[in-house]
């Protein structure tokens, strides 16, 4: 089974240092002295995206259901609930509470992975000395961490992934600065290439990322040439990336760019 690491052992949005969880202790079933601190960001309450307080008597969440407009099913199958709080289906965390996270159980997010090969001055692609082709994928600087990631973003309550997809391109690495229907052709030609869990640093023992991730490959290159990019929302960089297993991202991102790597058959 899968053993998160972004989500572990280290200090919690920059406030909070996680109880320490070895390897072999991240499973739910497996006894210790577990004490992990509860964290709730103040900064939540009563935010419309986000839920109520936990300890908000009107706080009645569906888990495992759609709840209203807000999607609680996780893709990774049902989570166990216990005194009212979601666990994380991937284990301990070392924090309690939903973090800085907006949701419990879940917080849905979609990641749209748009693809071109690498070319020369002669527009001929570039291959890697082992024969296969060099996959470029456009990517954000993120304000946060300052890490390299994927322009992806949450889903908001009802909206379709499809519509996240692209409506977060355009906010995070188009500054807004682009009508959605210039980019409809092009985005409606998706591979999705993962959906599941997210190793992510906001993770919490009872709040965690799920992402859907689809590509978007531009063949011939010329739709990208085109657009002109600029970091947008909470992006502070744009960074055209060569894919290779030496590409580090954030969170787990990198697993995103393998998956994408196999499918059109790029260097990795
Ligand atoms: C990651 O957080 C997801 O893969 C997605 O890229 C991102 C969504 O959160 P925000 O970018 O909206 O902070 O886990
Ligand atoms: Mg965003
Ligand atoms: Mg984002």
């Amino acid at each position: 089974i899968f053993k998160h690491i972004v989500c572990r052992n280290g200090i919690y949005a920059n406030k909070i240092q996680r109880f320490i969880v070895d390897d072999e202790r991240i499973q739910w079933n497996i006894d210790f002295d577990y004490k992990p601190p509860f964290y709730e960001s103040e900064g939540l309450i009563g935010k419309p995206w986000a839920d109520l307080a936990s300890d908000d008597p009107n706080f009645k969440p569906q888990f495992n259901a759609i709840d209203g407009n807000v999607n609680r099913v996780s893709h990774t199958g049902d989570y166990k609930v216990v005194n009212n709080l979601p666990l994380n289906p991937f284990g301990r965390t070392g924090i309690t509470g939903r973090g800085i996270l907006g949701r419990y159980g879940p917080n849905h997010a979609a990641d749209p992975i748009v693809s071109t090969w690498k070319r020369d001055r002669n527009n001929e692609i570039v291959k890697h000395e082992d024969g296969y082709p060099i996959l470029r994928v456009l990517c954000i600087q993120r304000g946060d961490t300052k890490e390299i990631a994927l322009p992806g973003g949450m889903v908001d309550p009802g909206e379709q992934v499809s519509v996240t997809l692209k409506r977060e391109f355009i906010e995070e690495a188009l500054n807004g600065k682009i009508q959605e229907s210039e980019l409809d052709d092009f985005f409606n030609k998706g591979d999705e290439v993962y959906k599941g869990y997210v190793d992510d640093p906001r993770n919490t023992d009872n709040a965690w990322m799920e992402t859907v991730a689809v590509n978007f490959h531009d063949e011939d290159g010329t739709f990208l040439n085109k657009l002109k990019f600029e970091a947008g929302d909470d992006a502070i960089g744009i960074h055209w990336i060569e894919v290779s297993k030496d590409v580090k991202l954030y969170a787990s991102h990198a697993k995103l760019i393998k998956a994408t790597a196999a499918l059109r058959k790029a260097h990795f």
